[in-house]
């Protein structure tokens, strides 16, 4: 007797293994000012499982643009008052939306149209009328692209953690996280030492090495839904939603003591670094800032107190 697979329930427990998280819906825009065809447009987005929104009236735009944070824009070309045209040209000034894929999506059959259309920013112009599947490929052909250069532009080149701009976002967002549902959050800073000296003694492509090393320690070692990222040249930050201090320091107890036995070889020698850390935790009702000055002011007391080393 062989039980049938639950197919549910293996993809279930594959999603475990790999931690994969479900992907959000693709956030689209219409701005048309014909509320038949726009509402025609995104019964079709909403039915590939599409989160849409309409707009009409193109001096709204701007707003919505702050309120909805869309991934695509689905634009109209003639409309009362503000041609879309003007207003991807408009769109595009800002430099929070320069990658945000806009399509045309208008009856204009001129050439020269189209092609003005698409030198005032637009990515592509489809014709009406628009065969629905090739609408929705479209759409999310763009979006997916959009997606992976967005990972890729949030992440450092050298260590592949967030960038500076980014683990700072990670950690308000955690904040208010850990705020609403009353949970404790840590945030650890971690500052090689003497790293000077690694970059005089052994070359800065070497210091590059360590760095990368340290990164992959940390990302090995901490979990999926830890925030980790190069907060400067050899700072790194970490947010832990979830965590009390003492798990923190258990944890990172680790990774200090791992890095110690990492060898580096360079000159035909062999050469060892060491890091200190500072560990902080929120408090309900502290600030972003807050946190990060308390691991800060941590981190400066592990120096003081001699390198190699974690302060709470
Ligand atoms: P401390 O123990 O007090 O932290 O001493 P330190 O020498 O590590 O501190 P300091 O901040 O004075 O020096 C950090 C050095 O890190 C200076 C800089 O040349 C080096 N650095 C910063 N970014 C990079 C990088 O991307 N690659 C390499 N190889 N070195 C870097
Ligand atoms: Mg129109
Ligand atoms: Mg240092
Ligand atoms: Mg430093």
């Amino acid at each position: 007797f062989i039980r049938p697979l639950d197919v549910p329930k293996v993809v279930d427990r594959l999603e475990q293994l790999i931690g994969r998280r479900e992907m959000a819906p693709y956030r689209v825009l219409i701005v048309d000012d014909e509320p038949m065809v726009a509402e025609h447009f995104c019964l079709v987005l909403q039915a590939a499982g599409m989160e849409v929104q309409r707009e009409e009236d193109a001096a709204r735009v701007l707003d919505m643009l702050s309120t909805f944070r869309p991934e695509l824009i689905l634009m109209d070309v003639h409309m009362e008052g503000c041609s879309g045209t003007e207003l991807a040209g408009i769109i595009r000034m800002e430099e929070e939306w320069v990658g945000i894929p806009i399509l045309y999506l208008s009856a204009e059959s001129k050439m020269e149209e189209q092609i003005r259309a698409l030198n005032s920013g637009g990515d592509d112009f489809l014709t009406k009328p628009v065969d629905d599947a090739y609408l929705v490929a479209s759409v999310s052909a763009h979006v997916s692209r959009a997606r992976r250069l967005a990972e890729l532009m949030a992440k450092d080149s050298l260590t592949g953690l967030l960038k500076h701009i980014r683990i700072k976002e990670a950690l308000e967002v955690e904040m208010s996280r850990s705020n609403r549902d009353g949970s404790t959050l840590c945030v650890v800073m971690l500052d090689l030492d003497h790293f000077k000296r690694v970059n005089d003694t052994w070359g800065h492509a070497t210091g590059d090495r360590v760095i990368k090393a340290l990164a992959h320690l940390l990302t090995r070692r901490l979990r999926r839904s830890d925030s980790i990222g190069r907060y400067g040249g050899e700072e790194f930050m970490a947010v832990l939603p979830g965590c009390t201090p003492e798990k923190a320091e258990i944890l990172m107890e680790e990774i200090r003591k791992n890095l110690k036995t990492i060898e580096f070889h360079a000159k035909e020698e062999v050469f060892n670094v060491t890091c200190s850390i500072g560990i902080a935790c929120s408090s309900l009702g502290s600030s972003p800032e807050e946190v990060l000055q308390a691991a800060d002011q941590a981190l400066y007391r592990a120096k003081e107190e001699g390198r190699d080393r974690i302060c709470i």
